[in-house]
């Protein structure tokens, strides 16, 4: 039985990474910060449904010797690092924190298992971010970084760093460069997941109209259940490297609003508002993936379109709502 450790289990990608991972008979073990564990029915409530199956770790990001801890404690065959500080923020205040988490934490994690278990097999989670104003388009592993925020610097230094891992201490070590991926389990500071929970407000009279910034930004949205597929594929080859995970299609965020009103036959013209507080700086280029790579070498495609994306997200936040959620 192969053990793996998934660091931010408790968040989107990692959830269903566990449930992928124990649906294939692994020892999944989980890292969470302390005060997840002290308010479950919130914290954790994207693994409720395995958190018997996993054995929880406390260490957190900011804390290195607690990441060294759980590293000696679990000695896993395969590690997939996903906490981190994923919402891109351009505010100042951040940046310290932000760096902190997205790359001295990966710094700690990558040398604990040099020091500890240099055998496991170590998954990074890149972002589409590290191409920011990208100079080509679609892009794919051998198109050059630009990026525009600080997280996607502080991606990009930490993806550096575990190709340094990978080529002068020989570990195996993968990155994924993945571009937007969403589900139900979605963060609700993500816009998506801000407008399919608002929509089903709405639909319930819970919600008049929804506040957002600019409509006409485009994404290359996936699903966030087929990118943790692709990040499983990625340690079980021969040899490590980096591949792009993406549809290579993209959409803007009236789509997006288009087929998540759609689904509770709405027109979402009625109910939006453009605030000036969420437009961001720095948004002219379009991030678009080329998955070819992960496509030959993981056989990897996308199970769902953009649409069916939007309405089984919608569909999921009414439920939740009519639950009592
Ligand atoms: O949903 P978003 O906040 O995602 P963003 O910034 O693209 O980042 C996500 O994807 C990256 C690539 O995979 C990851 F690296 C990162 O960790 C995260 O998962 O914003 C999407 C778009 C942006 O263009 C934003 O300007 O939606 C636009 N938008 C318009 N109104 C809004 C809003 N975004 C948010 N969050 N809130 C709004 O009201």
């Amino acid at each position: 039985m192969k053990r793996a450790l998934i660091t931010g289990v408790n968040g989107q990608d990692g959830s269903y990474l566990a449930e992928l991972l124990l649906a294939k008979g692994y020892e999944v073990h989980g890292m969470v910060r302390r005060d997840a564990l002290e308010d479950p029915a919130h914290r954790l409530v994207n693994i409720a449904g395995a958190r018997k199956s996993i054995q929880l770790h406390v260490g957190s990001l900011d804390n290195h010797q607690s990441i060294h801890k759980v590293v000696a404690a679990v000695r896993p065959d395969e590690c997939y690092h996903l906490a981190s500080s994923s919402f891109v923020s351009y505010s100042f205040e951040d940046e310290s924190s932000i760096v902190a988490n997205n790359f001295t934490a990966t710094h700690a994690l990558l040398s604990s298992f040099k020091e500890l278990v240099p055998d496991c097999r170590v998954y990074f989670a890149g972002s589409s971010e590290m191409f920011g104003h990208a100079k080509a388009s679609p892009q794919n592993e051998a198109t050059p970084f630009n990026p525009r925020s600080v997280y996607g610097i502080s991606k990009l230094a930490a993806f550096h760093l575990a190709r340094n891992y990978r080529e002068h201490h020989r570990m195996f070590v993968s990155a994924g460069i993945l571009y937007n991926h969403e589900s139900p389990r979605r963060g609700h500071q993500f816009v998506t997941r801000k407008i399919s929970s608002t929509v089903a407000k709405i639909k319930l009279g819970r919600a008049s109209s929804l506040s957002l910034g600019n409509i006409d930004a485009r994404r290359d949205w996936g699903y966030a259940p087929d990118f943790v597929r692709a990040m499983h594929a990625m340690l079980q080859k021969d040899s490590p490297t980096d591949y792009v995970v993406a549809t290579g299609v993209t959409h803007s965020v009236k789509d997006f609003l288009r087929a998540a009103f759609s689904a509770v036959d709405l027109e979402y013209e009625r109910f939006v508002r453009l605030e000036s507080a969420y437009f961001r700086p720095s948004e002219t280029v379009v991030l678009c993936g080329d998955a070819a790579l992960a496509r030959r070498e993981l056989g990897w495609a996308p199970s769902r379109t953009f649409e069916e994306i939007a309405r089984e997200m919608v569909l999921a936040d009414l439920q939740l709502l009519k639950d009592g959620g």
